[in-house]
């Protein structure tokens, strides 16, 4: 499926979005600020073990007092769009009852700075922070979490709903599901394999209220989801390897992608589950299928199943400061695939980047991996296009180096470098070279235009 290099150097539609996105645990910091409630993630990095070197989301990157500087940092890269997330848990501290206006008018003074730098926003509602007095009854495993989702959710809309051009209700539900509730190293931090796919369904069901919900408070915005996609790929050439990488892809791309598109569970994940698979009330399907204005893909790397034992999976380009295979086909394999299989709305993707060991020299910060990491990923997307993939818009992850959940402050993903202790940013190279494409891109298409 590899194009010749024109599809992959092509200028991008002139109307294609160039961003940089957050979340707001990573970056807020202020956790006990006005009348903030704990989340989960405050809970979780507060107990020895859970994050690298002890750190947490207290302080992070200041944002919430710094978000000034740090809209006109993405001015100065000049980029179209920010996509950001709101912390449920200043906004409505208990996740149900009374709304916290402090919390809320953080986001307008937020929205109102992005505004006069003529930047778009985009804001997804559930990046991880669920607020604890939730988790207190049962979290994401408790079905009622799902309806007061959808509450705050049509609080969201009737507050600024028409001051954002997208609104994503869940960013990568496969990583609160099994990473949360399987694996254990993201909060709540449980190990539990039934409970992890029933936390799944009902975060798909708090979606399809969420987008009922919205709909119904007359949304302005597009609305739609944000997830985690990977390509799965056998580690050697067995029919054992195949079945595997088949599971795999079941497991990571088409437990939520089915659900959504085609208003059904996989057939094989179920029967793989058997007594652990999810417990689906009538009219759950129905409301998970509603229509969206968009969808929203993160990519990273993509994924090797069923290496031999003791043998590690093939993996031919480098790796990341996260371990992580550098793939950037996968990308424009896997858009293409999902536009074959799927019929999805228009695309965005919503997060793409390094993590990289980043070391500020006189003023600068020298980093060309992350550099070539993003331009091979962008001609890849561009490729993607080229072969029918329906895709509005990219975002960088991320616009600052933040809170790595489980890896605490010791990887670094932003294109700006942040110094912890003096708060102090630095454009990192990357950044430079960002702000530069996107000028270039622009540059191209008013040319065309003339
Ligand atoms: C995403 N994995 O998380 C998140 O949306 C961001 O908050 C995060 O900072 C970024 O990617 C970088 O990690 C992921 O294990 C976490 O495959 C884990 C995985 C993928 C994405």
């Amino acid at each position: 499926s590899a194009l010749p290099d024109a599809a992959a150097s092509a200028p991008f539609p002139a109307d294609f979005i160039w961003g940089v996105a957050t979340s707001a645990y990573q970056i807020e910091g202020a956790a006990h600020e006005g009348g903030r409630g704990p989340s989960i993630w405050d809970v979780f990095a507060a107990t020895p073990g859970k994050v690298a070197g002890g750190d947490t989301g207290e302080h992070a990157c200041d944002h919430y007092h710094r978000y000034r500087e740090d809209v006109a940092l993405m001015q100065s890269l000049g980029v179209d769009a920010y996509r950001f997330s709101i912390a449920w848990p200043r906004v409505q501290p208990d996740g149900a009852g009374a709304w916290n206006e402090e919390g809320w008018a953080f986001y307008g003074r937020l929205l109102d700075a992005l505004d006069d730098a003529g930047i778009a926003a985009h804001a997804t509602l559930y990046h991880w922070d669920l607020p604890q007095a939730l988790e207190d009854k049962g979290g994401w495993r408790n079905r009622d979490t799902a309806a007061r989702f959808a509450d705050y959710a049509a609080e969201f809309v009737r507050r600024f709903g028409e001051r954002v051009k997208t609104i994503a209700t869940h960013n990568e539900p496969l990583c609160t599901a099994m990473i949360g509730h399987e694996e254990g190293r993201f909060a709540p931090g449980l190990k539990d394999r039934k409970a992890a796919y029933q936390v799944a369904h009902h975060l798909l069901l708090s979606h399809g209220l969420a987008m009922q919900a919205m709909r119904a408070a007359g949304a302005r915005a597009a609305l739609g989801i944000v997830l985690n996609q990977s390509p799965a790929y056998p580690a050697a050439p067995t029919e054992d390897a195949r079945i595997a990488a088949r599971l795999a892809d079941a497991m990571c791309n088409r437990l939520f992608m089915d659900p959504l598109f085609r208003g059904a569970y996989p057939a094989d994940l179920l029967a793989h589950l058997g007594a652990d698979a999810p417990v689906v009330l009538p009219g759950d399907m129905a409301l998970i299928g509603a229509p969206l204005d968009f969808l929203g893909i993160n990519y990273y790397s993509r994924i090797w199943a069923g290496a031999p034992a003791g043998q590690p999976a093939p993996c031919a380009l480098g790796v990341t400061d996260m371990g992580w295979e550098i793939y950037p086909q996968g990308l424009t394999e896997h858009l293409v695939r999902i536009a074959r299989d799927y019929n999805p709305p228009p695309i965005y993707i919503t997060e793409n980047g390094a993590a990289c060991v980043d070391v500020p020299e006189a003023g600068a910060v020298h980093d060309p991996q992350r550099i070539r990491f993003l331009a091979s990923h962008i001609a890849a997307l561009r490729s993607a296009m080229a072969q029918g993939a329906d895709v509005r818009g990219y975002f960088a992850w991320s616009l600052l180096d933040n809170f790595e959940w489980d890896s605490g402050y010791a990887k670094r993903f932003g294109l700006v470098f942040v110094d912890y202790p003096t708060q102090q940013r630095t454009l990192k190279d990357s950044a430079l070279w960002y702000h530069d494409w996107i000028v270039g891109q622009r540059r191209a298409a008013s040319v065309r235009e003339s």
